[in-house]
């Protein structure tokens, strides 16, 4: 496993708050693989990757980066980083295999082997509940269309945290629900590929119910409770009214569907899109109280880059259209890079929920890059390391800014099956060469530990 050399320290680097946690971030479909070992279930994305042309060549997360039978190997490579933390996704289907009933005593194990070989290594486990593999079987039943799959998440949840729960402090329950309410229920991007553009908005309300039942199930036990929202801050195109308006009916679906109703106990304002309060019906009394309280002990922000909004025009067919971000980089995937954009986001969070605001951790941050092993064996990824740098500033300038800023979890540890992408997308510090599954820490992963041993000892 060949190191790259430390990189040279920046001349100006501006600190971080004593205290803060270093991690990286992975989820259960896009590293395990052993997708039909141990009793595990079937997930919609084992459903969803076989239909053909859903994703780039018909990659799947079959053996993915082997992670189930290599998770050693891995820990050993976020003991070189000088972690705190690791950022893991539980795979429902392998816990429950048809997504409900008693658990499968092998899932189980395996988190409890992965749990031991972190804490052994010095690293606090914090894993995600949900992160988008849902057993097919309760797809089969309406998926997060049903109410009913709220009080089944709060189930697995309980089974989880009563075997594990000794062992970890804290649970994420979801992650970035907005994506997964657009890209698999609203356009069909992932799984499980359903079309159903506004009408998919029961899946909102149902995660957030979900949510908050399997958060009262938690602190019942004594955790603490975070949830990962994908945010952007959202550019409008222009100051005039029409786009204004436009950025207002985005950052109400995109940001405040999720964070309004965590943090302030009440939906957004839709009436853009059609959409009543109750959100087409769905809404019952008590779930809003349900969704809130007793608040958030963190909020947990996935960040990439900002949108940008224009008015749209009528074959847009919503509120809003999206528009170019010119003059700025762009990572391999074509996202614009903003760090700043980091710094605005977490200062208007700040501005807009003021004392309701949990402490923030940044869950997931980074980007793909197109990079391969070179002539000499290392993996050279400076843009990869300019994005981690430039982001690592902004947090620490909204924290200057008076925001409080708990700690950052960089997406990914390893290179992973990126959804509808498959392979083609490399977020990694360390590069999975996928047929022999190598590992070769890249660049970014030398920049990442001296960044985080500078700063437990600044000169
Ligand atoms: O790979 C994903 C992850 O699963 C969720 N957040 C964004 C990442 C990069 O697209």
């Amino acid at each position: 496993m060949p190191l790259s050399e430390p990189l040279t320290t920046p001349p100006t680097e501006p600190a971080l708050p004593a205290g803060f946690r270093w991690g990286v971030s992975t989820s259960a479909y896009q590293i395990e693989g052993a997708a039909a070992e141990d009793g595990r279930g079937v997930s919609i994305w084992d459903t969803f990757t076989a239909r053909p042309g859903a994703v780039r060549d018909g990659h799947t997360g079959a053996t993915a980066c082997d992670h189930y039978h290599r998770y050693d190997e891995d820990v050993a490579l976020m003991r070189g980083l000088g972690l705190d933390a690791y950022r893991f996704s539980i795979s429902w289907p392998r816990i429950q295999p048809t997504g409900g009933g008693t658990a499968n005593p092998a899932g189980l194990a395996f988190y409890d082997r992965l749990v031991d070989a972190l804490l052994g290594a010095g690293i606090t486990p914090l894993p995600t509940l949900f992160h988008w593999d849902l057993p097919q079987a309760l797809e089969e039943d309406g998926g997060w269309l049903t109410r009913e799959i709220a009080y089944r998440f709060a189930e697995y949840a309980e089974i989880v945290a009563d075997r594990l729960g000794d062992r970890i402090p804290a649970w994420i329950t979801l992650n970035e629900p907005f994506v997964h309410m657009v890209y698999g229920y609203a356009l069909g991007i992932h799984a499980p590929g359903r079309t159903l553009m506004l009408d998919a908005l029961p899946t909102a309300h149902h995660q957030l119910l979900g949510h908050g039942l399997a958060a009262a199930a938690l602190r019942e036990r004594g955790h603490e409770v975070m949830i990962a929202d994908n945010l952007t801050p959202v550019w409008p195109a222009s100051d005039a009214e029409a786009d204004l308006a436009a950025a207002a009916a985005y950052d109400a679906l995109h940001n405040r569907l999720f964070t309004d109703p965590l943090l302030l106990g009440r939906y957004p304002d839709l009436s853009a899109y059609g959409i009543g309060e109750d959100l087409g019906g769905c809404v019952r009394p008590g779930d809003l109280k349900l969704i809130a309280a007793p608040g958030l002990d963190g909020l947990g922000v996935n960040y990439y880059n900002p949108t940008r909004i224009a008015s749209p025009t009528e074959a847009d067919g919503l509120p809003f259209a999206q528009a170019e971000i010119e003059g700025v980089p762009r990572t391999a995937f074509g996202w614009p890079v903003a760090p700043d954009g980091l710094r605005q986001l977490l200062v208007g969070l700040r501005d807009r929920y003021g004392a309701a605001l949990p402490p923030i951790t940044v869950t997931e941050n980074g980007c793909s890059v197109a990079d391969e092993p070179g002539p000499d064996g290392a993996v050279h990824d400076q843009p990869r390391i300019d994005y981690l740098a430039g982001h690592l500033d902004a947090l620490a300038e909204a924290a200057a800014q008076g925001v409080d800023v708990r700690g950052y979890f960089t997406w990914s540890l390893i290179d992973n099956f990126e959804w509808a992408e498959g392979y083609h997308q490399r977020f990694g510090l360390v590069h999975v060469d996928f047929r022999t599954q190598e590992r070769t820490p890249k660049d970014s992963y030398a920049w990442y530990r001296d960044r985080i041993a500078r700063h437990r000892s600044p000169r």
